[in-house]
């Protein structure tokens, strides 16, 4: 019995180092950016029929037109959700961010169209609107909800526990009022702008597969690998399928 204790001892120190190489870094200084280009015609969205609530006509400006697809110059394009789909360490654990994630429904439209929240992270739902809404989060692997904000109800705030790539938020009220959400286990995520960019920071070296999600045009990836502290560019470019 003794000289297995000593044994033990003698090895851990030897176990200790072993684990601490074999198990790699969670995070580092590398990058991936990029841009995501748009390539054929333009569809030509006619303005959503807001009048048909008239306080949403009364709360607009401007047209509101659909949101499937938003181009900014050059074809470049917003709403792309550009993640990391493997290459992390198998199992690893990141913080969840204390700060909430927000959507807004404000001039009868969801603010972002496109966004991530991490597992467990507090997602803050804003009805600056002062109108009825009703959210529909339609989740599958999460508990989905559908709660009325009505006009007195500004704000609620709603976790996801599990990993979800991609489910709907829709509002009952307004059905052209949709939101796409992805509860993700990690935190190497981001949203494109108008101008198409994305930078994902903070990666370890490694080598990494990178997915562009559209919610209408098929996915592209890449597969790059980083030594530390190295910046990869990267390019995709998207098309509606048999065009
Ligand atoms: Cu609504």
């Amino acid at each position: 019995m003794r000289d297995s204790c000593i044994v033990f001892t003698r090895l851990s120190p030897v176990v200790a180092l072993l684990t601490f190489v074999a198990m790699p870094p969670l995070a580092g200084a590398a990058s991936i950016t990029g841009t995501v280009v748009y390539e054929g015609a333009v569809p030509n969205f006619p303005p959503i029929q807001t009048d048909a609530d008239p306080h949403c006509a009364n709360l607009r400006d401007e047209p509101l037109y659909p949101e499937t697809l938003v181009l900014g110059d050059d074809q470049k394009i917003a709403n792309v959700f550009v993640h990391i789909t493997d290459g992390l360490p198998e199992d690893a654990e990141f913080p969840v961010p204390e700060e909430p994630v927000v959507l807004t429904q404000e001039g009868c439209r969801y603010s972002p169209r496109v966004f991530g929240v991490m597992a467990g992270q507090d997602l803050t739902v804003l009805n600056p609107d002062g109108i009825l809404h009703n959210v529909n989060a339609r989740s599958r692997v999460n508990r989905g909800f559908n709660l009325a904000m009505t006009s007195n109800i500004g704000e609620i705030t709603v976790q996801f526990d599990e990993p979800e790539f991609m489910f709907e938020f829709r509002c009952d009220v307004h059905p052209w009022m949709i939101a796409h959400c992805a509860v993700m286990d990690h935190p190497f995520f981001t949203v494109t702008g108008e101008d198409g960019r994305f930078v994902i920071e903070g990666l370890a070296p490694g080598t990494y597969e990178i997915e562009a999600w559209h919610e209408r045009l098929p996915a592209e990836t890449a597969t790059v690998t980083l030594e530390e502290g190295e910046t990869a560019e990267l390019s995709f470019t998207m098309r509606i399928p048999g065009r």
